[in-house]
């Protein structure tokens, strides 16, 4: 994927095995790449490996018809093995992988939870960052929210595309652009709305007016 399309980037949505309830994979994809989401990550953190492969070509099947890329989260033989345009990876695991490890892989995403990192990150040449969690939230409960200040400190040092991540709602969108977030990932206010569709397609919106 060129660069130049991830930093065009705004809307990262997400098949989270957490909130599927029991909803084929692909009809999901299929309402979110409707939505207008541009990037689609494939999380299922409590899911064996055969069964995270086997959610990741769905996804894949589904969005390769509208090119829109599919990034695995945490597990880099999954995308390796599925053909997936790339990895996001928590700090945990960044520290634990050797880079010849990401060798085959188009694009490595990494989550951020301070400027430090951010900065790190851009170094360590990686292609995007999240940057969260924005606000405190039940899809990775425990983990403290970072705030906005957080999205403007990274938003005037860091020149990598970042996604604020966590919480992010209709409701709290505007703030989040206002401190200097052009992307946002979500999972839950999409994933959880009555109609994923309209929720993605609300959240474009609002990114790109
Ligand atoms: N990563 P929701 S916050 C998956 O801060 C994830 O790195 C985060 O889910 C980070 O949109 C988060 O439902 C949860 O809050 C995002």
């Amino acid at each position: 994927m060129p660069r130049t399309r991830l930093a065009n980037s705004r809307l990262y949505g997400f098949i989270d095995a957490a909130y599927l309830d029991g909803r084929p994979a692909r009809e999901l994809t299929r309402y979110l790449i409707a939505g207008g989401v541009d990037l689609i990550q494939v999380r299922a953190k409590e899911y064996t490996h055969a069964k995270r492969v086997a959610l990741a070509l769905e996804v894949i099947g589904e969005a390769y018809v509208s090119r829109v890329p599919v990034i695995i989260n945490d597990d880099i033989a999954a995308a390796v093995e599925t053909g997936a345009d790339g990895v996001h990876l928590g700090q945990e695991d960044w520290a634990a992988t050797h880079r010849e490890q990401l060798a085959g892989v188009r694009i490595v995403g990494l989550s951020t939870h301070s400027l430090e990192q951010a900065r790190q990150a851009e170094r360590a040449g990686v292609d995007y960052i999240g940057v969260g969690p924005v606000f405190s939230t039940n899809t990775k409960p425990g983990v403290p929210a970072v705030g906005l200040q957080l999205i403007t400190a990274v938003a005037g040092a860091v020149k990598l595309p970042f996604f604020a991540i966590g919480g992010i709602t209709l409701h709290n969108l505007g703030p989040v652009k206002a401190a200097g977030a052009t992307r946002v990932a979500v999972v839950s206010a999409i994933l959880r709305a009555p109609d994923v569709q309209r929720a993605a397609a609300q959240f474009k919106e609002q990114l790109t007016s």
